[in-house]
């Protein structure tokens, strides 16, 4: 029986590579507590990134959680949003015990749309919390354009869009914060892991104070805080792979190009394009079943998986459907038509650095049959 092929397969460095890290671990005895591969980590990122005020967190969703603290939104205010995106987006606001306001998001590129944006705002707004959703940056122009003209915060999810860089500029340059995940299934991983961008040294020390249960020093607790530290593992494996990012972007570059030329023309199958200002880093390969293809999404999803392709429904359900937020005003489906689409038709196809030509050969056949 041939393997299955899952939606991601995490890339990894040479294990040789990684036992000199674990032997200078072993032998300092500093597991954690920001020692000093998280401070070398978190100096490397920033220049890798070229982005500045970085702090290293244990993974996207508290990530989410730092940045939404730090921006020390009204407690009990609204946050604009978009439906479209993993749970960890809206549950960060809910969790703060902020409402959600969802908007739709754009055909081209599925990000949250800023002409609709304006018509949510409310005089209980706070913040508008937009997802560079598989990599793609959302209208970063245009938000702050209305952030500023009402007042409010913009936080970006960033966890899909490590080494974006958004006309010449890293995207993680926007906004007052942005927030990375550094899971597994991500094009850059530590196993577990994030990071929280800030546009100001006081936004930076607030995300810390969250990092670390507010110390200062060992006498000083000026601040409320909880602990989402990285460990010293996570940070010198983090280490390691930015020294292969590039070549696992270039990898999977060519992954991208391959499924776009062999899908080319295949009726009823779209494949959403790289914006040209875009340095993208290829995350996810996300394709769009319309109702002209000759099978449903979920029909050609079944196929797929029987034939040993596991590709994933990134991102549906649509989270305003979910049972938490359903009822909110902003949730109905008729306000939200291009979500509601797009959560129906999506499909992200299995997408690694190393994936096999041969086997993307497959699997496009198996679409075509
Ligand atoms: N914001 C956004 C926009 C996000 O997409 C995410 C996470 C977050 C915030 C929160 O960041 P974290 O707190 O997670 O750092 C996965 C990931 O768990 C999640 O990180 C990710 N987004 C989401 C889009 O996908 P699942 O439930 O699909 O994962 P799972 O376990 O089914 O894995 C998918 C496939 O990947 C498996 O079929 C096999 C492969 N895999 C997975 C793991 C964990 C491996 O080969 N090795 C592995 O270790 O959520």
């Amino acid at each position: 029986m041939t393997e299955m092929i899952y939606v991601t397969r995490p890339f990894l460095p040479d294990l040789q590579e990684l036992i000199p890290l674990l032997e200078q671990i072993w032998t300092n005895r500093v597991l954690t507590n920001q020692g000093p591969f998280h401070q070398q980590f978190e100096e490397e990122l920033s220049k890798f990134l070229n982005a500045e005020r970085v702090s290293l967190v244990c993974n996207g969703m508290l990530a989410l959680s730092a940045a939404i603290a730090a921006a020390e939104l009204k407690a009990g205010s609204e946050v604009i949003t978009t439906p479209y995106s993993f749970v960890a987006t809206t549950h960060s606001i809910a969790m703060a015990n902020l409402t959600p306001v969802f908007v739709d998001v754009r055909k081209r590129d599925l990000t949250i749309d800023p002409s609709r944006i304006e018509a949510a705002i409310t005089p209980r707004t706070s913040a508008i919390l937009g997802v560079h959703v598989y990599g793609n940056p959302c209208d970063v122009e245009a938000i702050q354009t209305i952030a500023d003209r009402h007042d409010l915060k913009v936080i970006y999810d960033a966890a899909h869009a490590f080494g974006v860089r958004y006309r010449g500029k890293s995207v993680l340059g926007y906004g007052d914060f942005s927030t990375l995940s550094f899971h597994a299934t991500k094009a850059f991983n530590t196993f577990e892991g994030g990071a929280v961008f800030s546009a100001t040294d006081a936004g930076r020390q607030l995300v810390k104070n969250y990092r670390n249960f507010g110390f200062a020093d060992e006498l000083n607790i000026p601040a409320i805080g909880g602990n989402a530290k990285m460990s010293e593992f996570n940070a010198a494996l983090g280490l390691l792979q930015l020294g292969h990012f590039e070549e696992v972007r270039r990898q999977r570059a060519e992954v991208d190009r391959r499924y776009r030329a062999l899908l080319a023309g295949i009726g009823g199958i779209d494949v959403l394009p790289i914006p040209e200002d875009v340095e993208a880093n290829h995350s996810y390969f996300p394709i769009l079943v319309r109702p002209e293809f000759r099978v449903s999404r979920d029909e050609l999803y079944e196929q797929l998986k029987n034939a040993g392709f596991y590709a994933r429904r990134y991102f549906h359900p649509l989270l305003s459907s979910l049972p938490m937020y359903r009822d909110l005003p902003s949730a109905g489906e008729d306000r939200l038509p291009i979500a509601t689409e797009a959560s129906e038709q999506i499909l992200c196809l299995p997408f690694y650095h190393d994936l096999a030509e041969d086997d993307q050969k497959r699997l496009v056949e198996k679409i075509h049959s």
